[in-house]
């Protein structure tokens, strides 16, 4: 039974794209395959229905030749193209299915199902296991145990890669690309990496360059290439080994920020966009800005300009996500994001006095490197056995170390602190009279995870009420792509919080980024305060005070809502004066240097 749906522009593009994929598993000319997915990527740029258009308006799509603009008409009419059945029928079977694993490109898949007979993912996952899969060509251990690490995870996440593993990469490619061709300029990525989401699909970047065919043999012959899904001349699509699939443009000088602003998105922040300029009689696109009366290039030396020839002041990628940052912008409420600069003082870190891998004058040592003004160091409490929890005799200890080594060290200010369980009745792990003593106690939860939404919210709600308790950490336990957060009634926590002046954390580590972007904004509605904490393990962690940093920035937050944004005096002022003050202390305090 066949049923008549209207073909989508989207389904079109598949077509092609499955097309070229399949041409190019089979060792096809890149000539060949570059006009089925060069008519891809035109397709997903129309303002208008394929299905709906005579062939005169086909024709003239850019890339669009007669094999395209048949096979267009076919589909149209038929619903099916018997040149793609025809090739599916003649090929291993699974290919399509497993290109779509992220760090399987066609030639790969193409090895894969001939020599070893792998028609699908589950076949594909078994090989690997078996260690058989590492015979391919170009297949490394590592390779084929980071292709596991996709295949496992998509249950959880889908395709999509923390950021935290994500932007690293990203920095090393541009390094790379930068080393290979010293002409590159403007250089830089936009996409879902740009506004900084928690997780990335793909990586889309962005140069320009005097020579662009040789740009693209550059990007495509990194070492660290693993497949080229396709090379065009100005556009090539990579996969790296680790799986991470990469694009590059080369966009000309003159239309770059325009291009810059498309790619970046998200896609309904631009589609706003192009609203508003077309009402200004602009075309904003994929490749520029013109006049649409006259046709005009109308170059823009940055995105800045743009948004200023749209009447709106610039507004950061980090909230632009159609999510009322055009209408804040259009009325002159666009908060004043957060900047990694401002933040003075880490309010969380570990030593190997409990689960922390260096010792506290190394930590304290890369805290100072990493530019933090102030350090609070705080180490586990007794409950969290598995990271050696301090006994309040090693707690007293720790404190007299930390203490010591503040007077020792110039350059940084230390905070005697703990990571205290919450337990699972909302009691402190350590008695008021230890917790007195400590500069910054933050409580977390650590054990009972699953308890119920009542309970979980009691608990925590419980602990907040203690005068002792400064912070709830890494609030929803949350580990991206590995464990869920807990269930808790996150409005009565921000009320209680606002009620208790306790603030809430917003944790950088790129496993946890908790608080999320979602939480933060809606938090900041209730009137809740921050801490930024790395939670830093290790001396490279403190870095990663920019993953919070972008949370921060995506939850539309302020430097006046993050208290160790305060230089070190005003922050020992702050954390001395009682809980019920504290919101009022940040109100009244001048935030202007
Ligand atoms: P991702 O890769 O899923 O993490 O998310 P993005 O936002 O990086 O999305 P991606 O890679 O598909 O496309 C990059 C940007 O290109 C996207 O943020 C906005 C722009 N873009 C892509 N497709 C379209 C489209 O169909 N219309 C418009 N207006 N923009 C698009
Ligand atoms: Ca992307
Ligand atoms: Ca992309
Ligand atoms: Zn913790």
């Amino acid at each position: 039974m066949t049923t008549t749906r209207k073909l989508q522009n989207s389904d079109f593009a598949q077509v092609f794209a499955d097309i070229a994929t399949l041409l190019k598993a089979r060792g096809d000319s890149v000539f060949k395959t570059r006009a089925y997915s060069r008519a891809a990527d035109a397709i997903g740029n129309l303002q208008f229905d394929l299905a709906e258009v005579d062939e005169a308006k086909l024709r003239s799509i850019p890339g669009f030749g007669d094999a395209i603009v048949s096979k267009v008409q076919e589909l149209a009419e038929t619903g099916s193209l018997n040149y793609f059945d025809k090739l599916k029928a003649e090929m291993p079977s699974g290919i399509l299915e497993i290109t779509q694993v992220p760090g399987i490109g066609p030639k790969t898949a193409m090895n894969a199902a001939v020599q070893l007979g792998i028609d699908s993912r589950e076949a594909l996952e078994a090989s690997i296991e078996s260690g058989e899969f590492e015979s391919l060509p170009r297949i490394s251990k590592k390779v084929a145990q980071n292709i596991l690490r996709h295949l496992k995870s998509r249950i959880s996440q889908g395709d999509r890669i923390p950021i935290g593993d994500v932007l690293p990469e990203a920095e090393r490619v541009m390094q790379a690309l930068q080393e290979a061709v010293p002409e590159i300029r403007n250089l830089t990525y936009a996409g879902s990496l740009r506004r900084h989401r928690e997780t990335i699909g793909d990586v889309d970047m962005l140069c320009s360059a005097d020579d662009p065919e040789a740009m693209m043999e550059a990007f495509t012959s990194l070492p660290a290439v693993r497949d080229v899904m396709s090379k065009g001349q100005t556009k090539s699509m990579v996969v790296m080994d680790s799986g991470l699939q990469f694009d590059l443009r080369v966009v000309a000088d003159d239309a770059f920020a325009a291009t810059l602003l498309y790619f970046t998105g998200s896609k309904e922040h631009g589609i706003r966009l192009r609203d508003r300029a077309n009402k200004r009689g602009l075309s904003l696109n994929e490749y520029g800005a013109k006049s649409i009366e006259t046709d005009e290039i109308e170059e823009f030396s940055s995105e800045e300009a743009i948004y200023q020839r749209l009447d709106l002041p610039y507004i950061p990628p980090e909230i632009r996500e159609d999510s009322g940052e055009i209408y804040a912008a259009e009325h002159d409420e666009l908060p004043q994001l957060i900047t990694v600069e401002d933040v003075r003082g880490d309010l969380h870190s570990h030593t190997d006095w409990t689960d922390g891998r260096f010792p506290m004058e190394e930590m304290v040592e890369a805290a100072k490197e990493a530019g933090f003004e102030y350090l609070a160091i705080t180490d586990h409490s007794k409950s969290a056995v598995v990271a050696s929890g301090l006994s309040v005799e090693r707690l007293v200890e720790h404190n007299e170390t930390v203490r010591a080594l503040d007077k020792e060290v110039k350059g940084i200010h230390l905070l005697t602190g703990s990571e205290m369980d919450i337990l699972t009745d909302g009691s402190m792990d350590y008695p008021d009279d230890a917790l007195d003593e400590l500069d910054v106690v933050l409580g977390s939860i650590h054990s009972s995870m699953d308890q119920d939404r009542k309970t979980m919210t009691a608990r925590i709600i419980t602990a907040m009420e203690n005068e002792n308790l400064d912070i709830v950490a890494h609030l929803t336990t949350r580990l991206i792509g590995k464990r869920a957060p807990v269930d808790l009634d996150f409005d009565a926590i921000c009320r209680a919080a606002v009620d208790t002046g306790t603030l809430l954390e917003i944790n950088a580590s790129t496993h946890r980024l908790d608080l999320k972007d979602t939480h933060i904004r809606r938090a900041i509605d209730l009137g809740v305060l921050f801490s930024i904490g790395t939670d830093s393990h290790r001396i490279h962690q403190f870095a990663d005070v920019h993953y919070g940093v972008g949370m921060a920035r995506r939850g539309w937050c302020t430097s006046g809502r993050v208290v160790n944004t305060l230089p070190y005096t005003a922050f020992i002022k702050f954390i001395s004066t009682p809980k019920a003050d504290r919101y009022a202390f940040i109100e009244n305090y001048d935030h202007k240097p």
